[in-house]
């Protein structure tokens, strides 16, 4: 693997942290609840063995995760593929236990102490947090034996350039002779257990069970199937959807409005799929929330009606709405009583 230039942190600061562990201080690892943050998690407990893995949503980085590892004797703390927009929850963890964060968003602050290695290239979106993550404990480990779970990682961040050679070497390794590039929908064997662990984690997210995912996951590529019954019901799902979008929708002043409400949380997935069936149509799909609301999303693939305005407009002055975005896509919310409100001024606009 080419060298990595660490922007904050280094290769040092990895080999200190990892020196240091030993038998009796208790681990705790925390990664992203995504395929980057899932294929980390896998890469690194191989090599640490920690005695509490959690895949975390952002808003779970709280006062309240740094007192149950207290209070669970955690002495070590592993973060991997995880955001930060303020360095509270790192600088309270500094103070509680010894912490390596390896990181690829962006670098708001070097938090770089005797008890924190944070490891981060900066720059431009290069590297995912699971390529890091194979590419630093492979130096105390041989970790190849999960190169293709690394590699679908890669693909599902976008991060499939700046080590194009290494991606080249997997994909011959497992015979796929698809071209590498993020979004694909060609076949191939890495590519297809990509979207596979994709909709399985969607699958487990739904239970409220994703650590289910690390424990199904194997090193070999083959026990993958596993999942792909999980996977399967979300993909029906999905199917589903679209089939009954092209029966019900509505058309209103050429624009298709279509409402859904899935088991799984598939909405951004089933208004790309839906949209790019249909470029050249605004494409606004609702779903009801739990609360009193509706979730309201807008596409227009080709980018001849600005979305972003017609969002506004729509949702202007109504009470508890919100929402915006940009020309071709738009998210938004409003009150389950102005849908017919909302519906008017469709087709007005
Ligand atoms: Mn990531």
């Amino acid at each position: 693997m080419e060298p990595i230039h660490f922007t904050v942190g280094s290769e040092k600061r990895f080999v200190e942290f990892i020196s240091g562990l030993n038998d009796k201080d208790k681990i705790a690892l925390i990664s992203h609840t995504d395929l980057d943050g899932v294929a980390s998690a896998k890469v690194v407990n191989e090599v640490v063995d920690a005695d509490i893995v959690k895949l975390v949503n952002y808003e779970e980085l709280n006062d309240k995760l740094i007192a149950d590892f207290k209070e669970q004797k955690i002495k070590r703390l592993i973060l991997t593929d995880l955001m930060m927009d303020n360095m509270d929850f790192m600088k309270k963890a500094g103070k509680e236990f010894e912490v390596l964060w390896i990181d690829h968003h962006k670098i708001i602050e070097d938090v770089n102490s005797d008890k924190i290695a944070y490891l981060n290239p900066g720059g431009n979106n290069n590297y995912c947090a699971a390529y890091l993550c194979y590419y630093l404990f492979s130096k105390i480990q041989d970790l190849e034996c999960y190169d293709w779970l690394v590699a679908c990682a890669c693909l599902s961040d976008f991060t499939v350039y700046k080590n194009r050679e290494w991606m080249e070497k997997v994909f011959a390794k497992y015979e796929d002779k698809s071209e590498i590039k993020p979004m694909s929908s060609e076949r191939g064997a890495l590519q297809d257990v990509k979207r596979m662990l994709e909709f399985a984690i969607i699958y487990f997210k739904t239970v409220k069970n994703l650590e289910k995912i690390l424990e199904l996951i194997g090193k070999d590529i083959n026990e993958v199937r596993a999942l792909e019954k999980y996977a399967d019901e979300v993909r029906a799902e999905i199917e589903e959807i679209v089939e009954r979008f092209e029966k019900e929708r509505e058309e209103i002043n050429g624009r298709f409005v279509f409402e859904f409400s899935p088991k799984f949380n598939i909405g951004s997935l089933t208004s790309n799929t839906i949209s790019m069936k249909y470029p050249d149509k605004t494409v606004i799909l609702l779903r009801p929330l739990e609360e009193d609301k509706y979730a309201v999303s807008m596409r227009r693939q080709n980018s001849k009606e600005d979305v972003d305005k017609l969002m506004k407009n729509c949702l202007q002055g109504l009470e508890g709405a919100g929402g915006g975005g940009h020309v071709p896509a738009a998210g938004g919310h409003f009150l389950k009583k102005d849908l017919n409100l909302f519906k008017e001024r469709l087709k007005k606009l």
